[in-house]
């Protein structure tokens, strides 16, 4: 039966249609955190979440200025956009990320940037992120697991930081890599559930045209505010014509290189998860269709767009790749 489960993390169906309940307990759980923290009950066996409740790192409201990225559709909830979560270095459910990620210290944060770049080096979150020109895009952000949301970012374009280091001549490709720290992220720790289906550090990575492209985001921030930890603190790649596990969270470090680097479940499962991993309706996960989403919050189905709806903006990049076979 655990078997059975592992295999199925990614069409976690469950998940999606148990939304309502699912907060509903949040929302209890968090009034429970207070009485517990009141009458001194942590530590008395309340459980992990509660501790968690209390915990919460308090998010600065963040200077922006607002864009046209913007579907006009009704944006997700932010308890749901923050507490229905995939951060698998957090545990596997969704509710993992949101639960356990206060032990994440995303100040100070360091990001090593290496490769085909003029400027090397390790450099600090603020030298890499120009905090006085903050945008907010509003993407549409497609799970390969066929749900889906519409999300407040606040970040820089991706390119921002590119031109930032430098990109030398005959780079092709942008890896990343997150954070992988046992003392900080439960789900690293090999004695995790007895193992994982990823290998440690999370990876990711994009086309240098990809990278550049202008929708292509680095967010540092969501719902007017800091990014929360369980959504990728302190800075997580956006690529809203991806599926959801191109957006890397927390990186830790950028190289720019010359041949396309491994991504973490292309690697774990090369049959169902690709590089390019564009939102494509028409090629179905070999165990579910992809034609259709989830939005959450909805009841019902929606149509799933080519490119999750930004074709006009990224087509291009693809002229001549057959996306059934580099998916
Ligand atoms: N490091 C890391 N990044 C990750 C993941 C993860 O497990 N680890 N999950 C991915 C997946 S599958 C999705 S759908 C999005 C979810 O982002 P959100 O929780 O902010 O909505 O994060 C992506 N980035
Ligand atoms: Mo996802």
């Amino acid at each position: 039966m655990l078997i059975k489960i592992k295999k199925n993390w990614f069409a976690s169906e469950n998940d999606v249609t148990s939304e309502s309940a699912y907060l509903n307990r949040r929302s209890f759980m968090r009034g429970a955190a207070g009485v517990a923290g009141a009458t001194g009950l942590i530590g008395m066996g309340l459980g992990s979440s509660a501790v968690a409740a209390g915990k919460k790192r308090d998010l600065v409201p963040l200077n922006f200025s607002k864009t046209s990225y913007d579907p006009g559709e009704s944006l997700t909830p932010e308890d749901a956009v923050t507490q229905y979560n995939n951060y698998y270095e957090f545990g596997t459910g969704k509710s993992d990320p949101s639960q356990n990620a206060w032990q994440l210290q995303p100040k100070p944060w360091s990001i090593q940037v290496d490769g085909m770049v003029d400027k090397p080096a390790t450099y600090a979150f603020e030298d890499l992120v120009d905090m006085k020109t903050l945008e907010e895009r509003i993407y549409r952000l497609r799970c390969v697991e066929a749900w889906s949301m519409i999300i407040p970012w606040i970040g820089v374009p991706m390119a921002a930081i590119l031109e930032k280091v430098g990109v030398q001549s005959g780079a092709k490709y942008v890896a990343f890599e997150t954070l992988a720290d046992e003392k900080q992220m439960p789900g690293v720790k090999p004695s995790f559930f007895g193992g994982s289906v990823l290998d440690w550090p999370y990876k990711e990575g994009l086309t240098l045209p990809e990278a550049m492209n202008p929708l292509a985001f680095m967010a540092v921030g969501l719902y007017g505010k800091e990014i929360p930890n369980q959504n990728g603190a302190p800075l997580r790649l956006v690529v809203p014509w991806k599926y959801g596990y191109k957006s890397i969270k927390s990186i830790v470090r950028i190289t720019l290189t010359d041949r396309q680097p491994p991504t973490s479940w292309n690697q774990s499962a090369p049959r169902e998860y690709g590089f390019y991993s564009n939102v494509n309706p028409t090629r179905n996960h070999p165990r579910w269709s992809q034609a259709k989403e989830r939005r959450i919050g909805e009841f019902g189905r929606r149509t799933t767009a080519m490119f999750n709806g930004y074709g006009d903006e990224v087509a291009h990049l693809y002229a001549g790749l057959d996306l059934n076979v580099n998916h």
